[in-house]
Protein backbone atom coordinates (compact mmCIF):
# COMPACT_ATOMS: atom_id res chain seq x y z
CA UNK A 1 0.00 0.00 0.00
CA UNK A 2 1.31 3.71 -0.45
CA UNK A 3 2.82 5.48 2.83
CA UNK A 4 0.47 8.65 2.13
CA UNK A 5 2.69 9.97 5.01
CA UNK A 6 5.39 10.25 2.52
CA UNK A 7 5.53 13.18 0.15
CA UNK A 8 6.75 12.15 -3.71
CA UNK A 9 8.09 14.37 -6.43
CA UNK A 10 9.57 13.80 -10.33
CA UNK A 11 9.65 15.27 -13.16
CA UNK A 12 6.51 15.46 -15.17
CA UNK A 13 7.51 17.12 -17.93
CA UNK A 14 9.34 14.68 -20.75
CA UNK A 15 12.81 14.19 -21.46
CA UNK A 16 14.86 16.42 -23.25
CA UNK A 17 14.96 19.86 -24.05
CA UNK A 18 11.78 22.43 -23.56
CA UNK A 19 10.96 25.58 -22.91
CA UNK A 20 9.80 24.34 -19.50
CA UNK A 21 9.79 21.47 -17.21
CA UNK A 22 7.75 21.23 -14.59
CA UNK A 23 8.92 19.02 -11.35
CA UNK A 24 5.53 18.02 -9.71
CA UNK A 25 5.09 17.31 -5.31
CA UNK A 26 2.60 15.74 -3.78
CA UNK A 27 2.07 14.93 -0.19
CA UNK A 28 1.61 16.40 3.53
CA UNK A 29 4.92 18.20 3.25
CA UNK A 30 4.92 19.01 -0.37
CA UNK A 31 4.41 23.12 0.16
CA UNK A 32 7.39 22.78 2.94
CA UNK A 33 9.19 21.37 1.41
CA UNK A 34 8.98 23.04 -1.60
CA UNK A 35 9.42 26.36 -0.06
CA UNK A 36 13.20 25.45 1.26
CA UNK A 37 13.85 25.16 -2.55
CA UNK A 38 12.69 28.32 -3.99
CA UNK A 39 12.74 31.78 -2.95
CA UNK A 40 10.10 34.17 -4.16
CA UNK A 41 11.01 37.73 -5.61
CA UNK A 42 8.82 39.40 -3.52
CA UNK A 43 8.30 37.92 -0.04
CA UNK A 44 5.09 36.28 0.76
CA UNK A 45 2.95 35.64 3.95
CA UNK A 46 1.83 32.55 3.04
CA UNK A 47 1.28 30.33 -0.68
CA UNK A 48 -1.93 31.06 -1.67
CA UNK A 49 -4.08 28.32 -3.47
CA UNK A 50 -3.73 28.05 -7.06
CA UNK A 51 -1.51 31.41 -7.60
CA UNK A 52 1.79 31.46 -9.84
CA UNK A 53 4.54 32.76 -7.57
CA UNK A 54 8.00 33.98 -9.37
CA UNK A 55 11.12 33.03 -7.73
CA UNK A 56 14.25 31.28 -7.99
CA UNK A 57 14.75 28.11 -7.56
CA UNK A 58 17.90 26.89 -5.00
CA UNK A 59 19.60 24.10 -3.29
CA UNK A 60 17.54 22.92 0.00
CA UNK A 61 19.71 25.34 1.65
CA UNK A 62 19.72 28.81 -0.40
CA UNK A 63 22.39 27.49 -2.40
CA UNK A 64 22.09 28.01 -6.14
CA UNK A 65 19.79 29.51 -7.78
CA UNK A 66 19.79 26.58 -9.78
CA UNK A 67 17.02 28.89 -12.24
CA UNK A 68 14.35 31.01 -11.88
CA UNK A 69 10.28 30.23 -12.56
CA UNK A 70 6.86 29.63 -11.27
CA UNK A 71 5.87 28.07 -8.07
CA UNK A 72 2.08 26.93 -7.93
CA UNK A 73 -0.02 25.48 -4.67
CA UNK A 74 -2.77 23.66 -4.92
CA UNK A 75 -3.89 22.76 -1.69
CA UNK A 76 -5.57 18.80 -0.92
CA UNK A 77 -8.22 17.33 -1.81
CA UNK A 78 -8.72 20.50 -4.67
CA UNK A 79 -5.44 18.83 -7.04
CA UNK A 80 -5.05 15.87 -9.23
CA UNK A 81 -3.78 13.83 -6.50
CA UNK A 82 -6.17 14.80 -4.02
CA UNK A 83 -3.18 15.56 -1.48
CA UNK A 84 -1.39 19.15 -1.25
CA UNK A 85 0.03 19.81 -4.51
CA UNK A 86 3.13 21.78 -5.79
CA UNK A 87 4.22 21.92 -8.91
CA UNK A 88 7.80 24.01 -9.88
CA UNK A 89 7.74 25.24 -13.36
CA UNK A 90 11.45 25.92 -14.65
CA UNK A 91 13.36 26.12 -17.99
CA UNK A 92 13.11 22.27 -19.91
CA UNK A 93 16.25 21.90 -19.67
CA UNK A 94 17.56 18.35 -18.60
CA UNK A 95 20.75 19.50 -16.14
CA UNK A 96 18.48 21.97 -14.78
CA UNK A 97 15.51 19.95 -14.03
CA UNK A 98 17.94 17.03 -12.62
CA UNK A 99 19.25 19.47 -10.15
CA UNK A 100 16.00 20.98 -9.27
CA UNK A 101 14.58 17.34 -8.24
CA UNK A 102 17.32 16.78 -6.67
CA UNK A 103 16.89 20.10 -4.59
CA UNK A 104 13.64 18.98 -3.75
CA UNK A 105 14.45 15.33 -2.88
CA UNK A 106 17.08 16.43 -0.61
CA UNK A 107 14.29 18.74 1.05
CA UNK A 108 12.71 15.73 1.61
CA UNK A 109 10.61 14.48 -0.52
CA UNK A 110 11.33 11.23 -2.32
CA UNK A 111 11.00 9.96 -6.19
CA UNK A 112 7.70 9.15 -7.15
CA UNK A 113 7.28 5.04 -8.06
CA UNK A 114 5.60 4.76 -12.21
CA UNK A 115 2.12 6.37 -11.99
CA UNK A 116 2.24 6.99 -8.58
CA UNK A 117 0.81 10.69 -8.74
CA UNK A 118 -2.23 8.57 -10.35
CA UNK A 119 -2.24 5.96 -8.13
CA UNK A 120 -2.88 8.21 -5.09
CA UNK A 121 -5.47 9.97 -7.27
CA UNK A 122 -7.21 6.33 -7.44
CA UNK A 123 -6.58 6.09 -3.86
CA UNK A 124 -7.76 9.16 -2.94
CA UNK A 125 -10.95 8.54 -4.49
CA UNK A 126 -10.39 11.67 -7.28
CA UNK A 127 -10.97 9.02 -10.07
CA UNK A 128 -11.25 5.27 -10.12
CA UNK A 129 -9.29 2.79 -11.51
CA UNK A 130 -10.89 2.33 -15.10
CA UNK A 131 -10.47 6.21 -15.43
CA UNK A 132 -7.02 6.20 -13.91
CA UNK A 133 -6.50 3.68 -16.23
CA UNK A 134 -7.54 6.01 -19.23
CA UNK A 135 -4.86 8.95 -18.44
CA UNK A 136 -2.35 6.54 -19.88
CA UNK A 137 -4.77 6.37 -23.20
CA UNK A 138 -5.21 9.72 -22.79
CA UNK A 139 -1.77 10.35 -23.60
CA UNK A 140 -1.01 8.08 -25.98
CA UNK A 141 -3.40 8.67 -28.26
CA UNK A 142 -1.87 9.51 -31.77
CA UNK A 143 -5.38 9.94 -33.19
CA UNK A 144 -8.57 12.17 -32.81
CA UNK A 145 -11.03 9.37 -32.52
CA UNK A 146 -8.45 7.63 -30.19
CA UNK A 147 -8.08 10.55 -28.56
CA UNK A 148 -11.88 11.31 -27.82
CA UNK A 149 -12.51 7.49 -26.76
CA UNK A 150 -9.83 8.08 -23.98
CA UNK A 151 -11.25 11.34 -23.23
CA UNK A 152 -14.55 9.94 -22.73
CA UNK A 153 -13.52 7.32 -20.37
CA UNK A 154 -11.44 9.40 -18.51
CA UNK A 155 -15.02 11.69 -18.07
CA UNK A 156 -16.48 8.37 -16.79
CA UNK A 157 -18.23 7.56 -19.44
CA UNK A 158 -17.51 3.43 -19.44
CA UNK A 159 -17.60 3.37 -15.74
CA UNK A 160 -20.85 4.35 -15.70
CA UNK A 161 -21.91 1.90 -18.37
CA UNK A 162 -19.83 -0.80 -15.61
CA UNK A 163 -21.88 0.36 -13.01
CA UNK A 164 -25.23 0.74 -14.17
CA UNK A 165 -25.22 -2.82 -14.97
CA UNK A 166 -23.48 -3.36 -11.38
CA UNK A 167 -25.95 -1.51 -9.99
CA UNK A 168 -28.92 -3.72 -11.76
CA UNK A 169 -27.11 -7.17 -10.46
CA UNK A 170 -26.73 -5.49 -7.02
CA UNK A 171 -30.10 -4.88 -6.22
CA UNK A 172 -30.94 -8.47 -7.40
CA UNK A 173 -28.66 -9.98 -5.17
CA UNK A 174 -29.77 -7.90 -2.07
CA UNK A 175 -33.10 -8.56 -2.64
CA UNK A 176 -32.57 -11.95 -2.29
CA UNK A 177 -30.29 -11.58 0.19
CA UNK A 178 -32.96 -9.71 2.34
CA UNK A 179 -35.71 -12.65 1.85
CA UNK A 180 -33.32 -14.88 3.13
CA UNK A 181 -32.19 -13.30 6.29
CA UNK A 182 -35.97 -11.55 7.22
CA UNK A 183 -38.09 -14.39 5.47
CA UNK A 184 -40.93 -12.95 7.14
CA UNK A 185 -40.57 -9.39 6.55
CA UNK A 186 -39.65 -9.18 2.92
CA UNK A 187 -41.56 -10.20 -0.04
CA UNK A 188 -39.72 -13.09 -1.76
CA UNK A 189 -37.95 -12.45 -5.53
CA UNK A 190 -40.54 -13.72 -7.96
CA UNK A 191 -39.39 -15.72 -10.90
CA UNK A 192 -41.06 -13.01 -13.17
CA UNK A 193 -38.62 -10.86 -11.73
CA UNK A 194 -35.69 -12.55 -11.53
CA UNK A 195 -35.78 -13.30 -15.02
CA UNK A 196 -36.47 -10.48 -16.80
CA UNK A 197 -33.68 -8.39 -14.31
CA UNK A 198 -31.21 -10.91 -15.09
CA UNK A 199 -31.60 -11.35 -18.67
CA UNK A 200 -31.24 -7.77 -18.89
CA UNK A 201 -27.66 -7.70 -17.62
CA UNK A 202 -26.53 -10.63 -19.23
CA UNK A 203 -27.93 -8.85 -22.29
CA UNK A 204 -26.08 -5.25 -21.30
CA UNK A 205 -23.25 -7.41 -20.63
CA UNK A 206 -22.66 -9.21 -23.75
CA UNK A 207 -23.38 -6.43 -25.52
CA UNK A 208 -20.26 -4.09 -24.23
CA UNK A 209 -18.11 -7.10 -24.01
CA UNK A 210 -18.86 -7.31 -27.81
CA UNK A 211 -17.27 -4.26 -28.20
CA UNK A 212 -13.87 -4.82 -27.35
CA UNK A 213 -12.64 -5.43 -31.12
CA UNK A 214 -13.55 -1.47 -31.54
CA UNK A 215 -12.27 -0.44 -28.20
CA UNK A 216 -8.85 -2.08 -28.82
CA UNK A 217 -8.89 -0.60 -32.23
CA UNK A 218 -9.39 2.83 -31.19
CA UNK A 219 -6.80 2.61 -28.37
CA UNK A 220 -3.76 0.47 -29.54
CA UNK A 221 -4.01 0.75 -33.36
CA UNK A 222 -3.77 -1.71 -36.11
CA UNK A 223 -0.76 -4.03 -37.37
CA UNK A 224 -1.64 -4.37 -41.41
CA UNK A 225 1.29 -5.88 -43.12
CA UNK A 226 1.40 -5.21 -46.67
CA UNK A 227 2.79 -8.91 -48.59
CA UNK A 228 2.53 -10.08 -52.11
CA UNK A 229 5.44 -10.92 -54.61
CA UNK A 230 8.25 -8.90 -55.94
CA UNK A 231 7.12 -5.73 -58.25
CA UNK A 232 3.35 -6.47 -57.33
CA UNK A 233 3.35 -2.68 -55.88
CA UNK A 234 4.11 -3.12 -52.15
CA UNK A 235 6.30 0.28 -51.60
CA UNK A 236 4.43 1.96 -54.28
CA UNK A 237 0.76 1.45 -52.43
CA UNK A 238 2.82 2.00 -49.06
CA UNK A 239 3.99 5.49 -50.85
CA UNK A 240 0.37 6.41 -51.60
CA UNK A 241 -1.30 5.69 -48.76
CA UNK A 242 1.52 7.38 -46.41
CA UNK A 243 1.50 10.23 -49.56
CA UNK A 244 4.78 10.86 -49.48
CA UNK A 245 7.75 8.74 -50.91
CA UNK A 246 8.84 7.09 -48.35
CA UNK A 247 10.15 3.35 -49.50
CA UNK A 248 12.22 3.20 -52.78
CA UNK A 249 10.35 2.35 -55.90
CA UNK A 250 12.21 0.65 -59.02
CA UNK A 251 10.93 -1.50 -62.01
CA UNK A 252 12.74 -3.76 -60.67
CA UNK A 253 12.08 -7.00 -58.72
CA UNK A 254 13.52 -7.38 -55.47
CA UNK A 255 14.04 -3.86 -54.97
CA UNK A 256 12.53 -3.69 -50.94
CA UNK A 257 14.32 -5.73 -48.28
CA UNK A 258 14.09 -4.23 -45.25
CA UNK A 259 10.76 -3.69 -43.27
CA UNK A 260 9.69 -0.35 -43.57
CA UNK A 261 7.05 1.35 -41.12
CA UNK A 262 5.07 4.35 -40.64
CA UNK A 263 2.01 4.92 -38.61
CA UNK A 264 -0.72 6.29 -40.38
CA UNK A 265 -4.23 7.55 -39.65
CA UNK A 266 -6.95 5.62 -41.62
CA UNK A 267 -10.57 7.00 -40.31
CA UNK A 268 -9.44 7.42 -37.18
CA UNK A 269 -7.47 4.27 -36.70
CA UNK A 270 -3.81 4.36 -35.89
CA UNK A 271 -2.06 1.92 -38.76
CA UNK A 272 0.70 1.00 -38.39
CA UNK A 273 1.87 -0.39 -41.72
CA UNK A 274 4.81 -2.50 -42.53
CA UNK A 275 6.48 -2.86 -46.58
CA UNK A 276 8.09 -5.74 -46.65
CA UNK A 277 10.73 -7.67 -49.28
CA UNK A 278 8.60 -9.10 -52.05
CA UNK A 279 8.01 -13.10 -51.49
CA UNK A 280 10.32 -15.22 -53.53
CA UNK A 281 13.12 -17.77 -53.32
CA UNK A 282 16.10 -15.64 -53.66
CA UNK A 283 19.84 -16.04 -53.70
CA UNK A 284 20.82 -12.58 -52.91
CA UNK A 285 21.58 -13.21 -48.77
CA UNK A 286 20.17 -9.73 -48.29
CA UNK A 287 17.00 -10.23 -50.39
CA UNK A 288 16.37 -14.23 -48.48
CA UNK A 289 16.89 -12.49 -44.82
CA UNK A 290 14.02 -9.79 -46.02
CA UNK A 291 11.82 -12.37 -46.98
CA UNK A 292 11.94 -14.30 -43.64
CA UNK A 293 11.66 -11.26 -41.85
CA UNK A 294 8.27 -10.45 -44.05
CA UNK A 295 7.02 -13.78 -43.04
CA UNK A 296 8.15 -14.02 -39.69
CA UNK A 297 6.27 -10.09 -39.59
CA UNK A 298 2.58 -12.29 -40.55
CA UNK A 299 1.59 -13.94 -37.21
CA UNK A 300 1.59 -10.70 -35.09
CA UNK A 301 -0.33 -9.15 -38.05
CA UNK A 302 -3.63 -7.68 -37.25
CA UNK A 303 -4.35 -7.58 -41.01
CA UNK A 304 -2.83 -8.17 -44.18
CA UNK A 305 -2.67 -6.39 -47.82
CA UNK A 306 -2.41 -8.91 -49.88
CA UNK A 307 -1.39 -6.81 -53.10
CA UNK A 308 -1.48 -8.89 -56.55
CA UNK A 309 -0.61 -7.90 -59.92
CA UNK A 310 -4.19 -7.56 -61.65
CA UNK A 311 -2.31 -7.23 -65.20
CA UNK A 312 -0.83 -10.58 -64.95
CA UNK A 313 -4.03 -12.21 -64.96
CA UNK A 314 -6.24 -12.45 -67.99
CA UNK A 315 -7.58 -15.75 -70.07
CA UNK A 316 -4.92 -18.70 -70.18
CA UNK A 317 -2.71 -17.15 -67.48
CA UNK A 318 -0.99 -19.97 -65.91
CA UNK A 319 -1.62 -20.43 -62.30
CA UNK A 320 0.02 -17.81 -60.14
CA UNK A 321 2.26 -18.28 -57.30
CA UNK A 322 -0.77 -15.62 -55.79
CA UNK A 323 -2.69 -18.46 -54.86
CA UNK A 324 0.09 -20.08 -52.84
CA UNK A 325 1.15 -17.71 -50.90
CA UNK A 326 -2.75 -16.91 -50.18
CA UNK A 327 -2.69 -19.93 -48.70
CA UNK A 328 0.59 -19.55 -46.19
CA UNK A 329 -1.88 -16.98 -44.78
CA UNK A 330 -5.25 -18.77 -43.91
CA UNK A 331 -6.49 -17.67 -40.73
CA UNK A 332 -5.49 -14.17 -41.09
CA UNK A 333 -7.80 -11.22 -42.25
CA UNK A 334 -6.69 -10.52 -45.57
CA UNK A 335 -7.83 -7.97 -48.34
CA UNK A 336 -6.38 -8.95 -51.79
CA UNK A 337 -5.34 -5.72 -53.18
CA UNK A 338 -5.88 -5.95 -57.02
CA UNK A 339 -3.11 -3.26 -57.96
CA UNK A 340 -1.97 -2.26 -61.44
CA UNK A 341 -5.63 -2.17 -62.95
CA UNK A 342 -4.80 0.63 -64.94
CA UNK A 343 -2.92 -1.77 -66.86
CA UNK A 344 -5.12 -4.68 -66.54
CA UNK A 345 -7.36 -5.33 -69.66
CA UNK A 346 -11.47 -6.58 -69.30
CA UNK A 347 -10.23 -10.44 -69.08
CA UNK A 348 -8.02 -9.43 -66.53
CA UNK A 349 -10.12 -8.12 -64.59
CA UNK A 350 -12.49 -10.43 -64.77
CA UNK A 351 -9.71 -13.80 -64.24
CA UNK A 352 -9.19 -11.84 -60.91
CA UNK A 353 -12.79 -11.93 -59.73
CA UNK A 354 -12.90 -15.15 -60.35
CA UNK A 355 -10.06 -16.33 -58.97
CA UNK A 356 -10.07 -14.33 -56.07
CA UNK A 357 -14.02 -14.83 -55.51
CA UNK A 358 -13.93 -15.50 -52.10
CA UNK A 359 -11.76 -12.77 -51.10
CA UNK A 360 -13.84 -9.83 -52.45
CA UNK A 361 -10.73 -8.24 -53.96
CA UNK A 362 -10.04 -4.84 -54.22
CA UNK A 363 -8.84 -2.86 -57.23
CA UNK A 364 -6.40 -0.13 -57.08
CA UNK A 365 -3.94 1.87 -58.97
CA UNK A 366 -1.20 2.93 -56.84
CA UNK A 367 0.87 4.59 -59.77
CA UNK A 368 -2.21 6.53 -60.38
CA UNK A 369 -3.74 6.59 -56.69
CA UNK A 370 -7.07 5.22 -57.94
CA UNK A 371 -9.09 2.89 -55.47
CA UNK A 372 -7.36 4.27 -52.72
CA UNK A 373 -10.14 5.51 -50.57
CA UNK A 374 -11.93 2.47 -51.25
CA UNK A 375 -8.89 0.31 -49.98
CA UNK A 376 -9.04 2.39 -46.88
CA UNK A 377 -12.38 1.63 -46.06
CA UNK A 378 -11.82 -1.89 -46.55
CA UNK A 379 -9.20 -1.70 -44.07
CA UNK A 380 -11.18 0.42 -41.53
CA UNK A 381 -14.18 -2.35 -42.09
CA UNK A 382 -12.05 -5.29 -41.48
CA UNK A 383 -10.46 -3.70 -38.54
CA UNK A 384 -13.68 -2.41 -36.58
CA UNK A 385 -15.82 -5.14 -38.18
CA UNK A 386 -18.38 -4.65 -40.60
CA UNK A 387 -21.07 -2.37 -40.53
CA UNK A 388 -19.93 -0.93 -37.84
CA UNK A 389 -18.44 2.63 -37.35
CA UNK A 390 -17.00 4.07 -34.13
CA UNK A 391 -19.36 7.26 -33.16
CA UNK A 392 -17.51 9.89 -31.45
CA UNK A 393 -19.80 10.40 -28.95
CA UNK A 394 -20.36 6.95 -27.91
CA UNK A 395 -16.18 5.94 -28.30
CA UNK A 396 -15.82 6.19 -24.22
CA UNK A 397 -18.51 3.75 -23.69
CA UNK A 398 -16.12 1.01 -25.54
CA UNK A 399 -14.20 -1.58 -23.99
CA UNK A 400 -11.22 -0.90 -24.80
CA UNK A 401 -8.54 -2.72 -22.44
CA UNK A 402 -8.02 -6.17 -22.34
CA UNK A 403 -8.77 -6.85 -18.29
CA UNK A 404 -11.86 -5.08 -18.78
CA UNK A 405 -13.07 -7.47 -21.22
CA UNK A 406 -11.63 -9.97 -19.15
CA UNK A 407 -13.70 -9.10 -16.07
CA UNK A 408 -16.99 -8.71 -17.86
CA UNK A 409 -16.72 -12.07 -19.25
CA UNK A 410 -16.43 -13.30 -15.76
CA UNK A 411 -19.07 -11.34 -14.60
CA UNK A 412 -20.80 -12.75 -17.27
CA UNK A 413 -20.01 -16.51 -16.41
CA UNK A 414 -21.12 -15.45 -12.80
CA UNK A 415 -24.62 -14.22 -13.72
CA UNK A 416 -24.97 -16.93 -16.14
CA UNK A 417 -24.16 -19.60 -13.55
CA UNK A 418 -26.78 -17.87 -11.17
CA UNK A 419 -29.39 -18.11 -13.42
CA UNK A 420 -28.98 -21.40 -14.12
CA UNK A 421 -29.14 -22.34 -10.25
CA UNK A 422 -32.33 -20.58 -10.17
CA UNK A 423 -34.04 -22.26 -13.43
CA UNK A 424 -32.65 -25.61 -11.45
CA UNK A 425 -34.06 -24.78 -7.90
CA UNK A 426 -31.17 -24.55 -6.39
CA UNK A 427 -31.56 -23.00 -2.33
CA UNK A 428 -30.94 -19.04 -2.83
CA UNK A 429 -27.92 -19.23 -1.31
CA UNK A 430 -26.08 -20.19 -4.06
CA UNK A 431 -28.03 -18.14 -6.52
CA UNK A 432 -26.77 -14.89 -4.13
CA UNK A 433 -22.98 -16.06 -3.95
CA UNK A 434 -23.05 -16.52 -8.07
CA UNK A 435 -24.46 -13.28 -8.20
CA UNK A 436 -22.21 -11.61 -5.76
CA UNK A 437 -19.40 -12.78 -7.45
CA UNK A 438 -20.21 -11.46 -10.46
CA UNK A 439 -20.69 -7.98 -8.75
CA UNK A 440 -17.08 -8.15 -7.28
CA UNK A 441 -15.73 -9.02 -10.70
CA UNK A 442 -17.53 -5.73 -12.13
CA UNK A 443 -16.08 -3.77 -8.99
CA UNK A 444 -12.37 -5.06 -9.80
CA UNK A 445 -12.80 -2.82 -13.45
CA UNK A 446 -13.10 0.35 -11.37
CA UNK A 447 -11.59 -0.54 -8.74
CA UNK A 448 -13.58 -1.42 -5.86
CA UNK A 449 -12.34 -5.08 -5.04
CA UNK A 450 -8.69 -5.11 -7.16
CA UNK A 451 -5.95 -6.56 -5.35
CA UNK A 452 -2.85 -4.97 -3.97
CA UNK A 453 -0.69 -6.52 -7.16
CA UNK A 454 -3.00 -5.83 -9.84
CA UNK A 455 -2.66 -2.28 -8.95
CA UNK A 456 0.90 -2.55 -8.82
CA UNK A 457 0.84 -4.11 -12.10
CA UNK A 458 -1.21 -1.22 -13.59
CA UNK A 459 0.32 1.79 -12.55
CA UNK A 460 3.91 0.36 -13.10
CA UNK A 461 3.18 0.57 -16.78
CA UNK A 462 3.02 4.76 -15.95
CA UNK A 463 5.77 6.52 -16.80
CA UNK A 464 7.30 8.39 -13.40
CA UNK A 465 5.85 11.65 -12.94
CA UNK A 466 2.21 10.34 -13.87
N1 LIG B 1 1.20 0.84 -64.15
C1 LIG B 1 1.38 0.72 -62.87
N2 LIG B 1 2.61 0.50 -62.37
C2 LIG B 1 2.78 0.37 -61.05
C3 LIG B 1 1.67 0.43 -60.15
N3 LIG B 1 2.14 0.25 -58.91
C4 LIG B 1 3.48 0.11 -59.00
N4 LIG B 1 3.85 0.17 -60.29
C5 LIG B 1 5.21 0.04 -60.83
O1 LIG B 1 5.67 -1.27 -60.55
C6 LIG B 1 7.07 -1.26 -60.28
C7 LIG B 1 7.35 -1.93 -58.93
O2 LIG B 1 6.76 -1.15 -57.91
P1 LIG B 1 7.20 -1.29 -56.38
O3 LIG B 1 6.29 -0.44 -55.61
O4 LIG B 1 8.66 -1.09 -56.25
O5 LIG B 1 6.86 -2.82 -56.17
P2 LIG B 1 7.20 -3.72 -54.91
O6 LIG B 1 6.12 -4.71 -54.79
O7 LIG B 1 7.49 -2.87 -53.73
O8 LIG B 1 8.51 -4.44 -55.38
P3 LIG B 1 9.63 -5.19 -54.50
O9 LIG B 1 10.03 -4.26 -53.40
O10 LIG B 1 10.72 -5.40 -55.46
O11 LIG B 1 9.02 -6.44 -54.01
C8 LIG B 1 7.49 0.20 -60.32
O12 LIG B 1 8.01 0.47 -61.59
C9 LIG B 1 6.20 0.95 -60.13
O13 LIG B 1 6.19 2.22 -60.68
C10 LIG B 1 0.36 0.63 -60.71
O14 LIG B 1 -0.65 0.70 -60.04
N5 LIG B 1 0.28 0.76 -62.06
MG1 LIG C 1 9.08 -2.73 -52.52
Amino acid sequence: MIDSSETIAAISTPVGEGGIGIIRISGPAARPISLKVFSPVRPLKDLEERRLVYGAITGPSGEGPIDSGFLVFMKGPRSYTGEDTVEIHCHGGPLILKKALEAVLKGGARLAERGEFTKRAFLNGKLDLAQAESVIDLIRARTESSLSAARGRLDGLFSKKVNGIKEMLLDLVTRIEAELDFPEDVAGVTEEFFTSESARAREDLSRLISTYDEGRVLKEGVKVLILGRPNVGKSSLLNVLLKEERAIVTPAPGTTRDIIEEVLNIRGIPVRLMDTAGLRESDDIAESIGVKAARDRISSADMILFVIDSSLYGEGSAESPDSTLLKELEGKKVIVTANKSDLADEAALDAVKKRFSGQNPRFISALHSRGIEELKDAVYEVAVGRGRSVHERAAGELVANLRHKLSLERSLEGLIRSMDAFKGGLPRELVATDLRWAVDRLGEITGETTTEDILDRIFSGFCIGK
